[in-house]
């Protein structure tokens, strides 16, 4: 472990990441200010040797705090962040077991059931069809499908084992409901980018609706949404343009994609 000190407190990612996004919530809501540095899985900037250093494992987030120490994985890093420092432990009780496991119950099944599938289904049905322009927006359309039928299984089940009042929980929110938040921030998004309607995951659940507009009246909030928003542009750039080149040709076996899609891609 490096031997610092006063090392400046780092957030490594890129905006439009939701999972950076609870980190960076996580930091706001706690008063713990950081630097942010740009590193965008976009252009390849996740698996250089600079980034593989910080994180093998090649993923942003990754968090370096101020004793030199870097974390990766976002519910790892916000749960570090509970145990190091008090002011964090309101989203994540440490001191609590019986509510942490209220809270780690709600955050695992998000991840596993909502937040994991999810992540295949952008991946698949809008970043390879029109970000990597492979002309397999037919297929996409069927993987697309597959992905509403589960998620239209999994989220009302949350919805309805939850308090929902207005936030998973009750009134405060923690931990799950950043994750929550910043997946649903994200759907919204990707289903107007992507020109996919079904892909928005809330518009038509009232008690989803409210919980989104209740997160959003919070401050820290609006400061991430601001900071995705004037990164926007870059991103999108990136996205429509160095995306394929950077990523698929060295990262995605194309023998797997034409199994999938049925045809050479
Ligand atoms: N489970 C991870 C997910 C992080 C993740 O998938 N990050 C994406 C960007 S949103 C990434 O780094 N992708 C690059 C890659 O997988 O090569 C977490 O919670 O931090």
């Amino acid at each position: 472990m490096p031997d610092q000190s006063n090392v400046e407190r780092t957030l490594y990612g890129f905006w439009l990441s939701p999972y950076m996004s609870q980190v960076a919530h996580m930091l706001s809501e706690t008063g713990l200010t950081y630097r942010y540095e740009r590193v965008s899985p976009f252009q390849g900037g996740t698996l250089t040797p600079e980034h593989m250093e910080r994180n093998p494992l090649g993923k942003i987030p990754t968090l370096r705090d101020v004793n030199g120490v870097d974390i990766s994985e976002s519910h790892a890093i916000c749960r570090y962040l509970a145990r190091i420092y008090p002011e964090a432990q309101k989203f994540y009780p440490v001191d609590d077991p019986m509510l942490c496991a209220e809270v780690d119950a709600k955050n695992d099944f998000i991840t596993f059931s909502i937040a994991g599938p999810f992540f295949n289904w952008f991946v698949v049905s809008a970043y390879f069809p029109k970000a990597w322009k492979l002309k397999i927006e037919k297929e996409g359309h069927i993987y697309n499908l597959c992905s509403v039928l589960l998620s239209k299984m999994w989220l009302p089940r949350l919805v309805n084992g939850s308090k929902m009042a207005p936030f998973l929980l009750g009134k405060e929110p923690f931990l799950p409901d950043f994750q929550l938040f910043y997946t649903l921030e994200l759907s919204q998004m990707f289903s107007e980018l992507f020109d996919i309607p079904e892909m928005h995951l809330f518009r038509d659940d009232p008690a989803l609706k409210t919980f989104y507009d209740a997160m959003c009246e919070r401050p820290s909030t609006r400061e991430i949404l601001a900071a995705k928003e004037s990164e926007l542009d870059v991103t999108k750039k990136e996205l429509f343009g160095g995306f394929g080149a950077a990523y698929l040709n060295n990262h995605i076996d194309r023998k797997i994609l034409g199994g999938i899609f049925g045809r050479e891609v």
